[in-house]
């Protein structure tokens, strides 16, 4: 049994979660109470999580723990045998886990008219706390972080600027394809999709996405491949 440490709003978590069920594992999900992320140090030494625990083995990051799942479980692949392939899913998901997710963070969370539409979401993963009281705290750490990383001090009309060039080249990625690489699904496209599905939560987000079937079907497809 492989058990998945996790933050439930988090795209990165949604990722492997979506990989688990590809590869049709069986898992058992513990959410990690924000407050008690030192209590985890054995699974996720950096604090931060997707974590996973399979047997005596802990792997933390999303990428390593999609590396180790497909050494352990290769029968449905997400990595090509190709290796410029191989290597274009690589590019791929790094621009999605360290580019497109501090956009959905800054545009989903940190920005205080797009935060209340996640609050709810929040709230559910923190025992005994309300959307209210949340509202607040997740919205100041995302701004820290994203002011941090440099995406916060942007003026929110060039974020979303960006993101437009973002969604653009996603939609030349897929071209007239039913994938990003190749001719099946592999983790470029679950690691893109859940990143869009944080995005759609942020009303400029939903907008620029609504304007885009191709991306609409692609990431249906994603979906029915590899759920949640
Ligand atoms: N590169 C890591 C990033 C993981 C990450 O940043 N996770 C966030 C949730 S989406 C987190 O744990 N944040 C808490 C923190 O930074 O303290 C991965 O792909 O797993």
């Amino acid at each position: 049994m492989i058990f998945l440490y996790q933050f439930a709003t988090s795209p990165l978590c949604e990722k492997v979660r979506r990989i688990l069920n590809y590869k049709q594992l069986e898992f058992e999900i513990h959410e990690v109470p924000r407050a008690k992320v030192a209590d985890y140090a054995d699974v996720s030494p950096t604090g931060k999580f997707p974590a996973i625990r399979d047997g005596e083995k802990a792997v933390w990051d999303s990428t390593d723990i999609a590396h180790h799942l497909e050494a352990v479980a290769p029968e449905r692949p997400l990595i090509p045998s190709d290796p410029r392939d191989a290597a274009m899913v690589h590019v791929i998901e790094d621009w999605a886990d360290e580019s497109l997710y501090f956009y959905e963070i800054t545009m989903r969370v940190a920005w205080e008219h797009n935060a209340p539409r996640v609050a709810e979401e929040f709230a559910a993963t923190m025992p005994g706390a309300t959307a209210e009281a949340v509202l607040p705290l997740v919205t100041k750490a995302a701004q820290e972080l994203t002011s941090a990383q440099g995406l916060g001090r942007k003026p929110q009309d060039q974020v979303v600027r960006d993101v437009e060039r973002h969604i653009a080249a996603l939609e030349g990625l897929l071209g007239d394809g039913d994938w990003l690489v190749g001719d099946s699904i592999t983790l470029a496209d679950i690691a893109v999709a859940v990143e869009v599905n944080a995005l759609e939560y942020a009303q400029e987000g939903a907008e620029r996405l609504q304007a885009s079937p191709a991306i609409a079907a692609w990431r249906k497809r994603v979906a029915e491949v590899a759920p949640d």
